[in-house]
């Protein structure tokens, strides 16, 4: 039933698997130029891990650090270990590097697989890759995940549409990869060319690399007519293939036999306990290339209390609502791009698409959203669309606590990105 007798695995197996992995990861850091300065001085070493909790015992890595580090401080091989490499997409500054080795690769394929089977896809279906290629791992890390599970693979990458779709018909495509905000304006695409979710053969899209709401999911299930499971990972971690969701699309398995996640306090650093919400820290289990401990990842989430439905014994977190770093601070309430999203979708009217722009007017800091809404409503008369932006104002207004000023546009007025979406635009000037 699963694709590895490991996602049964029992707690207790686990933890003694974790264990022995995070020895092996911290005597492989030693060779490491920054990890084995650190580990050296603080006199750790493999010896000093007797169970997962003692990971504790280990410093925080942080996304500076790796920059810091740039570009080859945390390699633990000789050069000619390794075969690839890949960049974060640096969303939030000064990209990162990451370096595998040919185990490295292959231990992911293998992980990406696994996600891709708990989903439902199985050998010899037909995959679709929509995402971009090249230095973001979205690209080859679910390709080579795809071809590791048997799937006749179609490295499509991102964009064109028009061809997307002939691609999808053609090779009578089962599933796909996509990012979020592509899928939304995708379905927009579809409907335009007159094709009816349902239409197509595909059963299943694997959605992530960008935060995005459970209505956002839903929105994307109608419009392309298939079953979307979120899909998160970073590059420091390799990349896709860190925690997905399995048919129950209750929460995301991680994967806690090559990872350790921990849920710590994002200001003081502390373990917060199950359920609550905090930083997600992780410490990679299986990589010999370039093992991270204990990185910060900025990403915002849970552990959803409990068991799942589907037997998988690995913790599930919950949907990513935000990035510690892309907290927006207006007029002293504290505002995650993710609130404004959930109060958007909930509105039939609005089209996927919006933009957050910062600004200041009279030295205060102002935040005005701009949200795309379906062409009915656009064409419709101004006392409509007057009705709409009222009740627009109110629900963001509740759920963010200030009151934003609200921009009605045309539907594809946004230009969508190609890659992750970009909702913020802050252009205020901070001295
Ligand atoms: P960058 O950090 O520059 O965007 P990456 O391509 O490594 O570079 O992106 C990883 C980040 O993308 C994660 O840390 C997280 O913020 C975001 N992300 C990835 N998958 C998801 C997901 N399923 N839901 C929400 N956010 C996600
Ligand atoms: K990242
Ligand atoms: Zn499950």
């Amino acid at each position: 039933m699963f694709y590895d007798a490991v996602e049964g695995i029992s707690r207790d197996s686990l933890a003694a698997l974790q264990t022995e992995r995070l020895r092996r990861s911290v005597a492989t850091c030693l060779a490491s130029p920054f990890y084995g300065k650190r580990l050296r001085a603080l006199g750790l070493g493999p010896e000093n891990f007797n169970s997962p909790d003692d990971v504790r015992k280990l410093p925080f890595t942080v996304k500076d650090d790796l920059r810091a580090g740039y570009p080859d401080g945390f390699l633990c091989q000789p050069r000619d270990a390794f075969i690839r490499l890949h960049v974060s997409s640096g969303t939030t500054g000064a990209p990162t590097a990451v370096y595998y080795t040919a185990n490295d690769v292959d231990s992911w394929s293998h992980l990406v697989a696994r996600c891709m089977h708990a989903v439902g896809l199985r050998r010899g279906d037909v995959f679709q890759n929509m995402s971009g290629y090249g230095l973001f791992t979205g690209g080859l890390g679910i390709h080579y995940g795809a071809e590791r599970l048997g799937c006749l693979t179609v490295p499509a990458g991102a964009g064109n549409s028009k061809r997307q779709l002939k691609l999808l018909r053609d090779f009578g495509v089962d599933g796909v990869h996509i990012i979020p905000s592509y899928a939304l304006h995708f379905g927009h695409f579809l409907q335009q060319e007159g094709i009816e979710p349902g239409d197509l053969k595909w059963r299943f899209a694997l959605i992530g690399a960008e935060p995005h709401t459970e209505r956002a999911r839903r929105r994307i299930e109608e419009l392309l007519g298939l079953k979307a499971f979120n899909s998160y990972g970073l590059t420091e971690m390799n990349g896709p293939g860190v925690a997905f969701e399995c048919a129950a699309q209750a929460g995301m398995h991680v994967w806690e036999d090559a990872y350790i996640a921990e849920i710590v306090d994002p200001v003081s650093g502390e373990a917060l306990p199950d359920g609550e919400v905090g930083e997600l820290v992780m410490t990679t289990l299986c990589r010999d290339g370039m093992p991270l401990l204990r990185y910060r990842t900025r990403d915002l989430t849970r552990f959803i209390p409990g068991e799942c439905a589907c037997g998988r014994t690995h913790r599930r977190l919950d949907r990513i609502t935000g990035r510690t770093d892309d907290m927006i601070i207006i007029k002293g309430c504290n505002v995650f791009p993710m609130q404004i999203e959930q109060a958007l979708m909930a509105m039939p009217e609005v089209a996927p698409n919006y933009l957050i722009e910062l600004y200041q007017e009279n030295d205060m800091d102002q935040i005005r959203v701009k949200v795309e809404i379906q062409d009915e409503v656009f064409a419709a008369d101004d006392r409509t669309r007057a009705a709409l932006h009222k009740r627009l104002v109110a629900r963001l207004r509740d759920e963010i606590l200030v009151t934003p000023a609200v921009e009605l546009v045309r539907r594809g007025s946004i230009p969508p990105a190609e890659g992750k979406a970009v909702r913020v635009d802050d252009r205020r000037v901070h001295e």
